[in-house]
């Protein structure tokens, strides 16, 4: 039976997906050494049982926190078939940032695209074909939550390639450095050469204990903070290619609230907008002659006021809440209404 890594983001909806996958199947252990849940489940639904463990959630493959420890481990030398990667797409850009680590090792792998349900309901669209352009793996849309694309998602991953060659979104900015230090690896026999060498760019800890690798870093370096610029370059590569995908999303979006935006915030009308909102506001609020309807109803002559109607004292009380030539704004009915039921319990209380 195959086995599938389950790796992603805190929050991206990863436990989610596992229970939808696993089912009454799951069952938690601990990782050895270390007091992080290690779940594992099998997926059933497919044309083949496929073994799922759960990777705890983290934003990076470096080995800081033992989240990361035991999911880098797991990944580089726990030999799974394939690693599924749950992203949450209302967030692309900061999830992906741990794609572009995962796309640097030699494991098959599969992007599953999570909340599109919110993506849509928000009126997004996101541009799959060029997110797969970019990423150089699958890329598939589900909902966890809705438990919809999961089976699609499943069924190419069971047919992903046994190997894959890893590849970095920094192969065009640092090729030279990439290249000398990946021929170290490769000559070392590990596994992921590729996500090894750029590793070691970032001073990866890990990476930089072993014998001869901090020697031909500095080389490699020539003086250059390569962490930096490794940072720097996956979060451009994002910004530039990823951005891409959601830039649809985001034209279709000024439709609604972005066109509203762009009137109340002119640079000429914005301010002449904000006092007419801030007098109706007031107006509304405060005014006496909210709806002034006698003007316009008889030409200036007005509606009667309330003394002339020739109501009896208590319905000449009630109306006088909301009317006296004019209706009242609601600030104005509010006060009367106020006022006159504090009159009566005054006047009750006075009584007693
Ligand atoms: C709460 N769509 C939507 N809309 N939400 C999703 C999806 C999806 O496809 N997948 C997951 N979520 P985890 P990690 C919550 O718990 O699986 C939601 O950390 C809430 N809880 O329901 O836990 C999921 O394992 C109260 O939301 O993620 C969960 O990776 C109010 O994303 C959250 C709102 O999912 C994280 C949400 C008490």
């Amino acid at each position: 039976m195959k086995t599938f890594a389950l790796a992603g983001n805190p929050n991206s909806g990863k436990t989610t997906l596992f229970n939808a996958l696993t089912g009454s199947t799951a069952h938690v252990g601990n990782w050895p050494g270390v007091t992080v849940d290690r779940r594992e489940g099998v997926y059933k639904k497919g044309s083949e049982k496929i073994n799922i463990v759960d990777l705890p959630g983290i934003y990076s493959l470096s080995p800081y926190t033992p989240e990361e420890i035991v999911s880098r481990d797991f990944i580089l030398d726990g030999r799974p078939d394939g690693i599924i990667n749950i992203v949450d797409a209302t967030n692309l850009e900061r999830n992906l940032y741990l794609t572009t680590q995962l796309m640097e090792t030699d494991v098959p792998l599969i992007v599953a695209l999570n909340m599109m349900d919110e993506v849509e309901k928000a009126g997004d669209k996101i541009d799959v074909k060029a997110l797969e352009r970019a990423l150089g793996v699958p890329v598939v849309k589900i909902s966890a939550l809705k438990e919809t694309g999961i089976r699609e998602l499943m069924e190419i991953a069971a047919a992903l390639p046994d190997s894959r060659k890893g590849v970095s979104v920094l192969e065009d900015t640092m090729r030279e450095k990439i290249r000398a230090l990946k021929e170290f690896y490769d000559g070392e026999g590990l596994s992921s050469p590729l996500f090894r060498a750029v590793k070691l760019l970032e001073n990866d800890e890990a990476e930089s204990k072993r014998k001869g690798a901090k020697e031909l870093l500095e080389k490699v370096a020539n003086g250059c903070d390569t962490e930096a610029v490794v940072a720097d370059g996956r979060y451009q590569y994002i910004s530039e290619h990823f951005s891409q995908a959601k830039i649809k999303a985001a034209k279709e979006q000024f439709n609604k609230s972005d066109k509203i935006d762009r009137v109340l915030t002119h640079r000429v009308w914005a301010l002449p907008i904000f006092a007419v909102i801030l007098f109706a506001i007031f107006h509304v609020t405060f005014a006496e002659d909210f709806l002034y309807i006698g003007a316009w109803a008889s030409l200036g002559k007005g509606l009667p006021a309330l003394d002339d109607l020739g109501l009896s004292d208590g319905m000449a009380k009630f109306v006088g809440i909301f009317y006296d030539g004019a209706v009242f704004s609601p600030g104005v009915i509010l006060f009367n209404v106020f006022d006159t039921v504090f009159g009566i319990i005054a006047e009750a209380a006075g009584g007693a």
